[in-house]
């Protein structure tokens, strides 16, 4: 297994929309292992495709404490959501932010799993913020995106401070 390089916001890689995969070999099960390992050691409970350079629909999601409840999901899609709920979300690739967003309470979806067969999920709460999230990743949308201008400057601003103030240092 591998650690992957996670891309940073406002990095434009991240704005790319992951091609559906046709066939779930050895070669994507290599990638959703280097990509577990990369979330885990992160850490972070999500983790796109989309963030490690891979423009292909896939994530991962573990929510646990125990980080032993890996959902994988190839190929996902929302087919029934409802409600509504307020998160303070994190991104791993837009390091030391967090910010509220507004998402669907529940969502139904339809995916494959890491043979190729399909499966539905019905879920709510932070595991529907978290598919939701990453499904976002994948068709090229970061949640600073749901912010005003303003506080997307603002963050902009706070993270090329920082890879200057890291690049002094180093
Ligand atoms: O997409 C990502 O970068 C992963 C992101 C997932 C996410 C978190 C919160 C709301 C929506 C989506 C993260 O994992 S950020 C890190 C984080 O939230 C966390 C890390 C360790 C323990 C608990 C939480
Ligand atoms: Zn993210």
């Amino acid at each position: 297994m591998a650690i992957l390089n996670i891309l940073n916001y406002p990095d434009p890689r991240l704005h790319t929309i992951a091609k559906p995969i046709e066939v779930v070999d050895k070669s994507i099960n290599k990638l959703i292992d280097d990509m577990a390992e990369t979330m885990y050691s992160a850490p972070g409970i999500g983790l796109a495709a989309t963030q490690v350079d891979r423009h292909l629909q896939l994530i991962l999601i573990d929510i646990s404490e125990t980080k032993d409840s890996l959902k994988i999901f190839i190929n996902p899609k929302i087919i029934e959501s409802s409600g509504q709920q307020v998160y303070e979300e994190g991104c791993l690739s837009v390091p030391d932010v967090f910010e509220s967003v507004t998402r669907a309470e529940r969502v139904k979806v339809q995916a494959l799993d890491r043979e190729g067969e399909s499966f539905e999920l019905a879920v709510d709460g932070l595991l529907a913020i978290c598919i939701q999230h990453e499904m976002d990743h994948l068709l090229g949308k970061v949640f600073v995106e749901y912010l005003s201008p303003l506080k997307r400057y603002r963050i902009k601003t706070k993270i090329k401070k920082r890879t200057k103030e890291r690049f002094i240092k180093s």
